[in-house]
C-alpha cells in the first residue's frame, strides 16, 4: 500500500507537470481525486490493512490529497496566466499601422453658388418654395401670358409629355402655384431644375437650373426691384458692385429688364471678362404682368410685384472661371474635387 501511494504520487505530480491547459488540469484531479479516483480507491482498500496501521496511512494519504490539491491550485493559476498571455498576444492591434486613406466627396459647384444664392435672399426675408419638375402647361405657360401659339412656347423649346403636359421650362410655374393659392404679400425664391430643347453646347444644356424671385403686395414697385437686386449684387460679389437694368421684353413681366452687374473681375474698369464694357449680363427681372396677376386671382387694381430669373450654371461659371458648361455636368473629378 506504501508503493502504491508512492506511486500514485509520483505519477500524479509528473503529469501535473506536463500538462499544458487546464482542461488536462481537470483530468488529472477526476482520476486521481475524483470518487472513482485512484486515491479514493487507495482510501477505501484501507480495510484490509491491520487496525493499527490505519491511522497512519489515512494521514499518509491524507497528506497526498493535500499536496496534489495544492499542486493542481499552483499549476491552474500558471496555466491561466499563461492563457490570457496568449490571448491578449493574439488580440492585439498594431495601432502603429498607416490608416486606409479617406476620400471625401465635395460639393458641385453649382451647389455651392445656389446655397450661396439661398443665403443671401432668405437673409433678406424671401422664403424657398419648390414644385414639380413636370408640370401642366396651364402652370407652366397659359398663367403666364404664353397663350397657346406664342412664339415663345414653340415646340422647339419645350419637352412635351402630352398636349397639357411639359416638362418645365423655367421655374415660374411653382410662382404661378403660391398666386393662385394665397394673399399677398408673397415673397417667394424658386430653385430648380428646369428643361428646354437645346443642343448643348459651351453654354446651352437641355437641363439647366433657375433661381427665381417673386415679391407681390401693395405698392410694390420698380426701385423696389432695383434695390433688391443690387442689395443681392453687393452680397453676391462685394461692396462696389451694383446693377445696371437694360430694356427687354418677357411676356410675363412689364416692363422688363435685361441686368447686368459690374464685372467682379475688374469692377467695372473693362477687362477681357466683360469685354471691356465693364458689365456682365446675369438675370432678367421686371415688374409681374398684370394680366399675369389678374389671370392668378391677384387684384392687379390693389397689388404690384416685381420678379427675376436668375441662371444658375451661368453664375457659377462667371464665379468660378469655368470656360464651358459641359464641365458642369461631365463630372469628372478631376473637376470637382478643385471644389473641396
Ligand atoms: C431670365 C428671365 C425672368 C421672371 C423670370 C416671373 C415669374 C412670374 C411672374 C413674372 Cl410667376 N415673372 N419670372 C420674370 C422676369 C425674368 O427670368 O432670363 N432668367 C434666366
Amino acid at each position: 500500500m506504501q508503493e502504491k501511494l508512492q506511486s500514485i504520487r509520483e505519477r500524479a505530480l509528473e503529469r501535473l507537470n506536463q500538462a499544458a491547459d487546464t482542461g488536462v488540469l481537470e483530468q488529472i484531479r477526476v482520476a486521481v481525486l475524483g470518487k472513482k479516483g485512484e486515491l479514493t480507491a487507495l482510501l477505501r482498500s484501507m480495510g484490509q490493512l491491520a487496525p493499527e496501521e490505519r491511522p497512519a496511512m489515512g494521514q499518509k494519504v491524507n497528506e497526498l490529497r493535500a499536496l496534489i490539491e495544492e499542486k493542481l491550485a499552483e499549476r491552474e493559476r500558471a496555466l491561466k496566466e499563461r492563457e490570457k498571455e496568449a490571448r491578449l498576444q493574439k488580440e492585439a492591434i498594431d495601432v502603429t499601422l498607416p490608416v486606409q486613406p479617406r476620400t471625401s466627396g465635395a460639393m458641385h459647384p453649382c451647389s455651392i453658388v445656389l446655397d450661396q444664392l439661398l443665403t443671401i435672399f432668405t437673409g433678406m426675408g424671401f422664403e424657398v418654395v419648390e414644385g414639380p419638375e413636370v408640370e401642366y402647361d396651364h402652370y407652366n405657360f397659359e398663367l403666364l401670358n404664353l397663350p397657346k401659339n406664342h412664339p415663345a412656347r414653340d415646340a422647339q423649346d419645350t419637352f412635351y409629355i402630352d398636349d397639357n403636359i411639359v416638362l418645365r421650362t423655367h421655374t415660374s410655374p411653382v410662382q404661378a402655384r403660391i398666386m393662385t393659392t394665397r394673399k399677398p404679400p408673397i415673397r417667394i425664391v424658386c430653385p430648380g431644375r428646369t428643361y428646354r430643347v437645346d443642343e448643348a453646347d459651351a453654354t446651352h444644356s437641355p437641363v439647366f437650373q433657375q433661381i427665381e424671385g417673386l415679391v407681390i403686395d401693395e405698392g410694390i414697385s420698380m426701385s423696389d426691384l432695383k434695390g433688391t437686386l443690387d442689395a443681392f449684387a453687393s452680397r453676391l460679389y462685394g461692396e462696389g458692385i451694383t446693377t445696371r437694368f437694360r430694356p427687354s421684353y418677357f411676356p410675363f413681366t412689364e416692363p422688363s429688364a435685361e441686368v447686368d452687374l459690374t464685372c467682379a473681375n475688374c469692377k467695372g474698369a473693362g477687362c477681357r471678362v466683360c469685354k471691356g464694357t465693364g458689365w456682365i449680363e446675369v438675370l432678367g427681372a421686371g415688374m409681374v404682368n398684370p394680366k399675369v396677376l389678374e389671370m392668378c386671382g391677384i387684384d392687379p387694381g390693389k397689388y404690384t410685384g416685381f420678379a427675376f430669373g436668375i441662371g444658375i450654371e451661368r453664375i457659377t461659371m462667371l464665379k468660378y472661371g469655368v470656360p464651358n458648361m459641359k464641365y458642369l455636368w461631365e463630372n469628372d473629378v478631376r473637376f470637382l474635387k478643385q471644389f473641396r
